[in-house]
């Protein structure tokens, strides 16, 4: 990983445009809109002190005018988001695949603005709600802009554009009452889910712990939609998108999430943020998966349906760049919240399939600004301007910035010369993919898309056994915050579609057994005049046993970089024992804090002063990964009566724990029994053990004992 000590800061070109919109108010007199010095900012104009404000005051007017009307609707969906600019760099050219500069010049530092976006909750709403994340990169290509918007998870809900707005519909809170806010759990979700379930697949993903990511810095992105390359002969190949962490795919349990939406309910953005402030820059890797057009009816599923993933062991991902974010925005606003992807912003090199929810998409996403932004002329706001040039006969409109010469708007003109004038091909201009199209016109879904069960099976049966015990505690949940019964037994029903033990478990929880058939067709997500057998899901299939690059279990374990580790301190504390343990884990990248019972500074055992990051009222165990407790009687003394929740939480979410010396009292008095058989446990253990342990996220083998523990 990169960081400020190692690298420079590469300045992209976006940076020096941006620049130039960037205002700076310091050592400048304050002026009304209109340039005018201002002397008073704090009274109204009156008749007389105790008076009637008068109407001539144009400068309370203007003030209150603007503040009338600073808010903008928020996105209908992934209204809460955090962003960050960066760049992209290619390792080495695929010509071979795709003409686009990006993918053919390897010397080009690339300049994107990303943005990490919950789905379903208003702008703010907390980042640990159990949601798909949004993974949206726009690249400003010198060819024109690239947005790649997509989502942590490798497939999507449903297949046709068209029942987005159901989708949306069903998972928003309810409309009579406005509740649940960014939140699945009613029944609403449930009820549209069971009768669609095309819906499982993603569905299962929500259940497992990719909906609830330890960082926005650790989770993966996915294009979802198999999209075309382009070369320069014209040769096109399917592809799908992939963006790998660094730092590994990792998350926190569902008890973690409700208690940091408690303590911190802006983790993600303040993680993201302080990453970046410190200089650990986050950098995802950008892989391929490539499929020649020849071999587009050789799975067994559509390329075309987004509901299906390629498994990783079918296709390989090919590594072929990184994307680096390296710069907080200067203001969320003007750049975070006004920042509008667009599916159809696409560069040579690169083109669309007949996906129908990409299809879809390609209409919703412009579609979308003009209400959100107010304008057509929202791509001459800063951060959705191209780097090159935006030239056309397209003019006027709400919020006009530019001065377009010349009195032509229009074209072919001879007045200014034909200009803007065309570009052939080969000069770089667009042409969409000739594909050859014989087909009637007709509303029905491809009955290729039948297979609702194979794929969410396929994810669960790749999954680790405490990855499997999270999916079938989050189905409870989620299920027992329903209220209708024929609800819950329609899901207990599709989920033992999936896999009957599965079901069975959470129809235990829910006090219910799992149906063996159903009354309704499950699949009313086809046309009144549908052959309704017909579209019915087809049987499962086992065409892999297992994908093991579905489960969290087999991700990068290798890194400590950012992770937060607390340092339980008081008057006293061990120095010694404090400065190995954190020189080795600042060595490695990490952040030491430390925690203390009250706020200020405390003294160590040598008598130097050190300033506390966060009092014991201030802060909560699930804001870090890791606890270290140094010895010193004293010090000891000090923290046993205040710290035993956050030991004993640390120890319920199956952390790596340190103790050296006298720290072992400390752990004495927490409900933690079995000090000796747990490999995340350190009684005087070397720096080295603790690092390891912290590297692997968590000791779930610690669960069962784990689980006991009242916190
Ligand atoms: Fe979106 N989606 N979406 N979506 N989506 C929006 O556009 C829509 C879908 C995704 O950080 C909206 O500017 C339709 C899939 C992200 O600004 C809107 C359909 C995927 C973001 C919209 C989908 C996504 C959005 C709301 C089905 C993953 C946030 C505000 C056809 C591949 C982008 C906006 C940001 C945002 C429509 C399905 C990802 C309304 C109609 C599939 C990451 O246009």
């Amino acid at each position: 990983m990169e960081s400020k000590k190692t690298s420079k800061k590469v300045v992209t070109a976006k940076d020096k445009q941006l620049e130039n919109h960037t205002v700076d108010y310091t050592d400048k007199p304050m002026t009304t809109r209109q340039g005018l010095k201002v002397n008073d900012t704090n009274n109204s104009l009156k008749a007389g002190p105790r008076g009637a404000t008068l109407l001539e005051d144009f400068l309370l007017r203007e003030k209150i005018h603007n503040f009338d009307h600073e808010r903008i609707p928020e996105r209908i969906v992934h209204a809460r988001g955090s962003g960050a600019h960066g760049y992209f760099e290619l390792y080495e050219s695929i010509e071979e695949y795709s003409k686009a500069g990006i993918f053919t010049d390897t010397s080009r530092k690339t300049p994107v603005f990303a943005r990490f976006s919950t789905v379903a909750g208003s702008k703010g709403s907390t980042d640990l709600a159990r949601d798909v994340r949004g993974f949206a990169v726009k690249f400003y290509t010198d060819e024109g802009t690239w947005d790649l918007v997509g989502n942590n998870m490798p497939i999507f809900f449903i297949q046709d554009a068209m029942k987005f707005p159901d989708l949306i519909h069903s998972v928003k809170p309810e409309p009579h009452q406005e509740i649940p806010q960014a939140a699945s759990a009613h029944d609403t979700f449930y009820d549209f889910v069971s009768l669609t379930p095309e819906t499982l697949h993603n569905h299962i993903w929500v259940m497992s712990d990719r909906a609830i990511p330890r960082s926005l810095r650790m989770m993966e992105g996915f294009g979802i939609h198999t999209f075309r390359l382009i070369n320069k002969e014209g040769k096109a190949h399917f592809v799908k998108f992939h963006w790998k962490p660094k730092l590994g795919v990792h998350s926190v349990t569902w008890d973690e999430a409700v208690k940091i939406s408690g303590a911190d309910s802006d983790f993600h953005r303040r993680d993201l943020w302080n990453a970046i402030e410190a200089g650990n820059y986050p950098e995802w890797e950008l892989g391929l998966q490539i499929v020649p057009e020849e071999d587009e009816h050789k799975y067994d599923f559509d390329l075309l349906d987004p509901t299906k993933l390629i498994p990783e062991e079918m296709v390989p991902v090919k590594i072929v760049g990184k994307m680096v974010l390296n710069q907080n925005p200067e203001n969320f606003f003007a750049e975070t919240e006004q920042v509008a992807f667009m599916p159809g912003s696409i560069v040579p090199g690169i083109d669309f399939t007949n996906d129908p929810l990409l299809q879809g998409r390609l209409f919703s996403y412009r579609d979308t600004q003009l209400s959100r932004l107010g304008s057509h002329n929202f791509h001459q706001i800063p951060i959705n301007k191209p780097v090159g040039e935006a030239r056309n006969n397209q003019r006027d409109g709400h919020m006009q910035t530019e001065i377009p010469k010349g009195r032509t708007a229009y074209f072919p003109n001879s007045i200014s010369a034909g200009c803007p004038y065309l570009s052939t091909v080969a000069e770089g201009g667009f042409e969409s993919y000739q594909e050859r199209i014989d087909a009637k016109k007709i509303r029905t879904r491809s009955a290729s898309f039948n297979d609702h069960y194979s794929q969410p099976a396929l994810f669960y049966r790749s999954l680790s056994n405490w990855e499997k015990e999270h999916v079938m505690s989050a189905y409870s949940f989620e299920l027992g915050k329903c209220e209708f019964k024929h609800i819950k037994e329609r899901m207990l029903y599709l989920i033992g579609q999936i896999d009957t033990d599965l079901a069975d478990k959470v129809a235990a929880n829910l006090g219910m057994k799992v149906p063996s058939t159903i009354q309704e067709p499950v699949n009313q997500a086809i046309g009144a005049d549908a052959n309704v057998e017909e579209q019915q899901p087809s049987k499962k299939k086992i065409y892999l046993d297992k994908s093991p690059k579905l489960s969290q279990a087999n991700t990068n374990f290798d890194l400590i970089e950012t992770r937060q580790i607390a340092v339980l301190v008081a008057d006293g504390f061990h120095m010694k024992d404090f400065k190995t343990m954190a020189d080795a884990l600042k060595q490695k990248g990490a952040v030491i804090k430390l925690i203390a019972p009250h706020g200020g500074s405390v003294t160590c055992d040598e008598g130097m002063e050190h300033k506390v990051d966060a009092a014991i009222m201030t802060t909560e165990s699930v804001l870090f990964d890791a606890l270290f407790i140094p010895g010193g009687k004293k010090s000891v003394d000090a923290l046993v009566s205040k710290f035993i929740k956050f030991i004993n939480e640390t120890y319920k979410h199956c952390k790596a724990i340190a103790v050296t010396n006298e720290g072992k009292q400390v752990l004495d008095k927490s409900e933690i029994e079995d000090f000796e058989n747990d490999a995340a446990l350190f009684i005087n253990g070397t720096p080295d053990d603790f690092i390891g342990a912290i590297a692997k996220h968590r000791n779930w083998d610690r669960r069962e004992k784990a689980e006991k523990i009242p916190a």
